[in-house]
């Protein structure tokens, strides 16, 4: 038995049972909905009137699922575009360099102990989708938004999923099955055993794909580090769709903890469920979406190489974006260091803190400015 739909003022209610809401059919719709009716509440009571961006004008961004086959290729074509582009990073910083898609998974890896396990983590992720998105429409003539990987439908059958069933309004299918000893994710403290995959993507739009950056810090039994942070190491696109890992971790339970359970009383506890408590053997949706993957997008440094990271790292602002939405009184409010999980032990990150992003064409932002997607400035977009 499902209850049919909880009215949007019983999920705002604490007093909501956790057994109530996941007996609900769809408690994503349900927080989807209470989260943008929140956001039209918040405008209309709003003083200021008359903003270049609102709730009712912003750029809507879909669940990949959602999408029709010719929008899907769109966006496909448009990333195409991006492998098939010149670099714009700098060759004596990033000599392995090749093509526009490159300069992200560099930028990724130049930063990546400073943006991990620290308090710009949800928005500097934020604003690099942002920025890719951006790079797709200004540079590849995509005319969408970026689409997002919903975590909680096919968590027992990735295979099966719009996102990697490999058909061509796929973003690829599983890697080739090349018998290996699993993944170990959650910064080295968690197996995670083999899936079917762990070789070239096989089939769909990223097939033969070729990847130049990277592996940094690979995650999957028998992946070998490149021998320098940058150089030029030629090699396919590996995936390894680990159902343990989406099913285990890409759970309804999870998502309510973080939104609506003990873990969504501040954007600490919010933030660190998020991104596991690897020491007890919790992986959280952020890694356990990079290790559903597999393969290259289990790379703290390279895991952009795989296109898939971007609709995974959507879905990541998504929970916080409904996070925020259902917490406004604390929407804007940070909380973490500035190295990765406080190592070495350093300050708190502040809201003037910048983010720098190199080559990717974006403005340097402060953090402040990162953490509403209906500023104007630089963000308008919701989901959907
Ligand atoms: C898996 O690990 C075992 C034990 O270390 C080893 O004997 C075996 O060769 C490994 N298999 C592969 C495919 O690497
Ligand atoms: C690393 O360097 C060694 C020795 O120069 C070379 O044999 C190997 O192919 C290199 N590996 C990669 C991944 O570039
Ligand atoms: C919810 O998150 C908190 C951490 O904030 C954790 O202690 C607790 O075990 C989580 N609950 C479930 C059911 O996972
Ligand atoms: C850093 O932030 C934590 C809470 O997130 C707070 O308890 C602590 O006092 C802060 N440290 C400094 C030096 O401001
Ligand atoms: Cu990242």
């Amino acid at each position: 038995m499902y209850i049919h739909s909880i009215s949007a003022a019983a999920l705002a209610l604490v007093s909501l049972t956790q057994a109530a809401a996941l007996q609900a059919r769809d408690l994503l719709q349900d927080l989807q909905d209470q989260a943008l009716q929140n956001l039209q509440d918040a405008e209309s009571n709003s003083a200021v009137t008359k903003r270049s961006c609102s709730v009712f004008n912003a750029e809507v961004r879909r669940d990949w699922a959602w999408m029709s086959s010719k929008e899907r290729k769109a966006y496909i074509k448009a990333v195409q575009c991006l492998f098939a582009s010149p670099s714009k990073s700098d060759p004596a910083k990033v000599p392995g360099a090749r093509n526009r898609f490159d300069d992200f998974v560099a930028q990724h890896i130049d930063q990546a102990i400073s943006i991990h396990g620290t308090g710009n983590f949800l928005s500097w992720h934020r604003y690099f989708v942002f920025g890719y998105e951006k790079a797709l429409r200004e540079e590849c003539g995509y005319m969408g938004s970026q689409p997002y990987w919903n975590w909680f439908t096919h968590q027992d059958n990735l295979r099966a999923s719009p996102v990697f069933d490999g058909s061509d309004t796929s973003m690829g299918g599983d890697g080739a099955f090349v018998p290996h000893n699993g993944s170990v994710g959650g910064a080295g403290l968690i197996p995670l055993p083999s899936g079917e995959g762990g070789g070239c993507i096989e089939s769909g739009p990223f097939k033969g794909v070729q990847l130049n950056l990277g592996p940094v810090s690979p995650t999957m039994a028998g992946e070998v580090k490149v021998n320098s942070t940058f150089a030029y190491n030629p090699r396919c696109l590996k995936r390894d769709l680990t159902t343990f890992a989406s099913s285990n971790w890409l759970t309804l339970e999870n998502l309510y903890n973080v939104t609506l359970g003990a873990a969504s009383a501040n954007i600490a506890t919010f933030q660190n469920e998020l991104q596991g408590r690897f020491a007890q053997g919790f992986l959280g949706m952020h890694a356990a979406g990079h290790f559903a993957i597999g393969g290259d997008a289990g790379d703290l440094f390279s895991s952009p190489n795989d296109p898939v990271f971007f609709l995974h790292h959507a879905m990541v602002d998504r929970v916080w974006w409904i996070w925020q939405a259902l917490h406004l009184d604390q929407a804007k409010t940070i909380a973490g260091t500035i190295t990765i999980d406080n190592n070495p032990p350093s300050r708190n990150a502040s809201l003037d803190d910048i983010i720098h992003t190199d080559s990717l064409n974006l403005d340097d932002r402060k953090i402040g400015d990162l953490l509403g997607t209906l500023d104007g400035t630089p963000f308008c977009y919701t989901y959907l």
